[in-house]
């Protein structure tokens, strides 16, 4: 796989990120310069602001969908550890010290350690994903993510036979994260996803660094958070630090504060509802005056990841 670099052409002071990052992907898409993966950047910071443009990306592919303007993508976010309001990641989530970050990798893998991010993204080539972002509650988002394969990760450090999951944790660190003081939180914390072992495979599962362009701002997850476009955007766990493979099912987060209305697998299913509401369809943010629903697709409208479940009944399994 072959690297572009990127490259600043407008100053951004004269207009809007969005502008900056759509011009900047035109460049990218007619850029010849194509380079090979460079070595990081020597620094003392785990990603610095500039290191998506110093280390370069693959495009990502167009989808036939209009990309969310990057401000509601950064302004209406579900992080419940800095508040359950919309804003309140916006808000709060520059408390969280990112920096530096390491992630601990443990298990049922060949190669277990703490592993500080910039030795885990050695090596990485960084590729652009334009996916769409199915929430649970029922409205979506097109968002441009700049990452990798979860797969990447897991032949690095070499799942042995008996693991069939993968479970994340996210950083819990309650005196930067005030959602998590809350005695009357709906949640648990540390919060914690899980896949399958072959769904964490699957070429469609990522790890994103960055968005529109840029590294993760802090309420969507920086420095590093999954993204399973085919599934409920909470199984998409946020600022992860802990990687485990094991032989059974991980307890997540979501499926144990509400068993009968969030899954395990939560795949986005217009045909099973959540018990409060119709998951049939869905608002696409951000909302004008007249709210624009669509309908829901089955897997996202991602059907290659269809023959994982073969077999499998997805309204009871949901
Ligand atoms: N640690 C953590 N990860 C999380 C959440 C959360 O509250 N805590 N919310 C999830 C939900 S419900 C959604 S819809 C997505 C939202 O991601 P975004 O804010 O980047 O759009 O993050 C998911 N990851
Ligand atoms: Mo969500």
């Amino acid at each position: 796989m072959v690297l572009i670099k990127t490259k600043k052409e407008i100053p951004s002071s004269e207009i809007t990120p969005e502008a900056v990052y759509l011009s900047r992907r035109k460049f990218i898409g007619q850029s010849s310069a194509v380079v090979a993966a460079g070595a990081l950047a020597q620094s003392s910071l785990a990603l610095p602001e500039s290191w998506i443009e110093d280390q370069g990306y693959e495009p990502g592919e167009d989808i036939d969908e209009d990309i969310t303007p990057e401000k509601h993508a950064t302004n209406y976010n579900n992080f419940f550890e800095f508040g359950t309001d919309k804003k309140d990641p916006a808000k709060h989530a520059h408390q969280m010290t990112v920096d530096p970050w390491s992630v601990e990798i443990k298990g049922l893998v060949e190669k277990p350690g703490e592993l500080p991010l910039e030795d885990l993204l050695k090596d990485i080539d960084l590729e652009e994903r334009i996916y769409r972002l199915r929430c649970v509650e029922a409205w979506s988002m097109v968002i441009p993510w700049i990452g990798f394969p979860v797969k990447t990760v897991l032949d690095k450090v070499k799942p042995q036979s008996g693991a069939k999951y993968v479970k994340f944790t996210t950083l819990l660190r309650e005196s930067e994260m005030p959602g998590t003081k809350s005695r009357f939180s709906s949640i648990e914390y540390p919060y914690v996803e899980g896949l399958r072992l072959d769904e964490a495979n699957h070429p469609l599962a990522i790890f994103a660094i960055g968005m529109y362009g840029k590294v993760l701002p802090n309420q969507n997850g920086a420095p590093f958070r999954l993204v399973v476009p085919w599934k409920y955007g909470f199984k998409s766990i946020k600022s992860i630090v802990q990687i485990e493979l094991t032989r059974r099912q991980p307890r997540t987060t979501w499926n144990l504060s509400a068993p009968h209305e969030y899954g395990f697998y939560a795949n986005v299913n217009p045909e099973v509802d959540h018990p409060r509401w119709s998951q049939a369809t869905e608002r696409r943010l951000p909302q004008g005056l007249f709210a624009r629903s669509i309908e829901t697709k089955m897997f996202n409208g991602y059907d290659e990841v269809a023959s994982l479940y073969e077999g499998l009944n997805l309204k009871r399994n949901f």
